[in-house]
């Protein structure tokens, strides 16, 4: 390996233009696609180099700026078993993309100096993307960092993230997940999810049509893929498919109807409560909602699904009669009736942590079964090696076990995956004959604002115990503690963005009157 070669790729092709430090965030690189491409050559060298630091495993890029608008994109590199790159890596990476041209040859000889990497030996990095416009010109980029150091690239192509986390698992643990292909991921989803039906399209008062809002992004033709290969086992009506005019997120997707808290555009008119589905753009979340019969939008939100797969999985360990600790993970965002719900109606364990995937996984696998969702519709279930065995010798003996298996084949465990969660959620409703209504009635979500307020430098906010707590500036806290105090279920909290420049604001109170009113007063004390 020639480290010249580097150089010369980064002078002649993809220069440095901006000289505004960016960070390696919750959600990796993202910003303007118009200043990525220096950033996408060197996450190409980067991932080469972390493959070769992990004896050749299958590094992932996934080429995405999720359910930002379509002018931006991002960045993130995906660890071999699937998960989130490692955080010293983190470091290395923003330290990476932040040198100067002149610096690069050098600061790449000392990751591999500081990393002991042998640069001989052989480097497997696996490259994916969404739809957004400029992506294809990004991943060439990622592709020639991978080239101008000696490594093996394969291109993917337009893939949503959860895709791009299970290629790269399943290219390194064979047995479990089968070929690293598109075609076996549906197989894998949609066999385990047609036994699972067993036939059964209705049941009660589950009805088998729903509508999914692809966001104009990957998981609408993702979806379209997965009706092909199906056989009618769900009626799905597939909107903002990202053909025409529509922008990727704009007016459609799941942030925008959890954050706006109203349908998306292109709505055709349907049936009160018919089943809707929106997902983001890379398809790595997802939302349910639907309108009653006086046309009030309803939504069902991550803490509504957590609480469905978490209840329904308990009742499978315990019908199963299996001894296996169940546990739920939220963040601050959760509605705080739904913490309620689950602790004593379900009485399952739940914890709180800090916003972010990484965090929420790395606590779930502290139990045998970790259920995790976000309330913006990110999350999955992760199973122990132990749980999976034991589920396994039930099978044996016990069909209900058996469905247990299949649920198992069902989750995409490595990272939240909307089909793959929107799958498992149409699976539970069937089995226990709901409709939406069913399903929101289990509990009644506390009205609930987020607002975004820019100031000059987020980051002088700091906080402690999950987000919930203010610790910096000294006094925000007890004075957002006072305000809080003349509502009633009022509970609020702030904490700088991890994705954009600025604080958000979380309010919740017994009305809607009330949110706002709190909402508005904890952002005058941040402002
Ligand atoms: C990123 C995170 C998501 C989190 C969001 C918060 C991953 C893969 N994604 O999209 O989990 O909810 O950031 O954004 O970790 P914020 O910090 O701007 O509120
Ligand atoms: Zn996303």
């Amino acid at each position: 390996i020639n480290l010249r070669t580097v150089y010369a790729f980064a002078r002649e092709m993809y220069p440095k233009i901006s000289t505004t430090p960016i960070q390696y965030g919750t959600a990796g690189f993202r910003g303007k696609a118009e200043f990525l491409d220096s950033v996408m050559f060197r996450m190409g060298v980067l991932a080469t180099l972390r493959s070769r630091y992990r004896e050749g495993a299958v590094i992932g890029v996934m080429i995405t700026a999720s359910h930002n608008p379509e002018p931006d994109n991002g960045v993130k590199l995906i660890d071999p078993k699937g998960e989130m790159l490692e955080s010293s890596w983190e470091t290395i990476a923003t330290d990476l993309v932040n040198v100067s041209d002149q610096e690069l040859e050098q600061h790449v000889a000392k990751i591999i100096k500081d990393n002991n990497i042998d640069v001989t030996t052989s480097s497997h990095v696996f490259v994916g993307m969404d739809n957004r416009y400029h992506s294809p010109r990004l991943l060439k980029a990622v592709a020639d960092g991978v080239i101008a150091l000696k490594g093996n690239v394969r291109e993917f192509g337009i893939v949503t993230t959860p895709m791009m986390h299970f290629f790269v698992v399943a290219s390194n643990t064979k047995e479990a997940y089968g070929k690293p292909t598109e075609e076996n991921y549906y197989e894998k989803l949609i066999s385990a999810f047609e036994k699972l039906r067993n036939g059964q399209l209705e049941n009660g008062k589950y009805r088998n049509n729903l509508i999914f809002d692809g966001a104009n992004g990957v998981g609408a033709r993702k979806m379209l893929q997965f009706l092909k290969r199906m056989n009618n086992s769900l009626a799905v009506t597939v909107i903002n498919q990202g053909i025409g005019s529509g922008k990727i997120n704009e007016e459609c997707g799941a942030d925008h109807v959890k954050v706006q808290q109203r349908p998306p555009i292109s709505m055709p008119i349907v049936e009160p409560y018919t089943r809707c589905v929106s997902v983001d753009g890379d398809a790595d979340r997802v939302v349910y909602f639907f309108s009653d019969e006086n046309g009030q939008f309803q939504l069902l939100d991550g803490d509504r699904i957590a609480t469905l797969v978490a209840g329904y999985l308990m009742d499978l360990v315990k019908s199963c009669e299996l001894d296996l600790r169940l546990g739920l993970v939220q963040t601050a965002y959760a509605n705080g009736a739904s913490t309620d719900y689950i602790v004593n109606e379900l009485k399952v364990p739940v914890s709180c942590v800090p916003t972010g995937v990484k965090h929420l996984h790395h606590k779930a696998l502290e139990y045998d079964i970790g259920v995790y969702f976000e309330a913006n519709g990110h999350g999955t279930i992760v199973f122990s090696d132990s749980a999976k065995l034991t589920i396994s010798e039930a099978a044996k003996t016990k069909p209900k076990a058996r469905d247990f298996l299949l649920i198992i084949d069902l989750i995409n465990e490595t990272v939240g995956d909307a089909i793959s969660d929107m799958l498992l959620v149409e699976t539970i409703l069937n089995h226990k004959g709901w409709d939406v209504r069913d399903w929101i009635s289990s509990y009644v979500d506390l009205p609930n604002q987020q607002l975004k307020i820019h100031v000059k430098d987020r980051n002088v906010i700091k906080t402690t115990d999950a987000e919930r707590v203010c610790v910096k500036p000294e006094g925000l806290q007890d004075e957002i503690n006072q305000v809080v105090a003349n509502y009633k279920r009022g509970r609020a909290f702030v904490r700088p963005s991890g994705t954009e420049d600025v604080v958000r604001v979380y309010a919740e109170a017994s009305t809607k009157e009330d949110t706002h009113q709190l909402a508005y007063e904890v952002g005058i004390l941040v402002q």
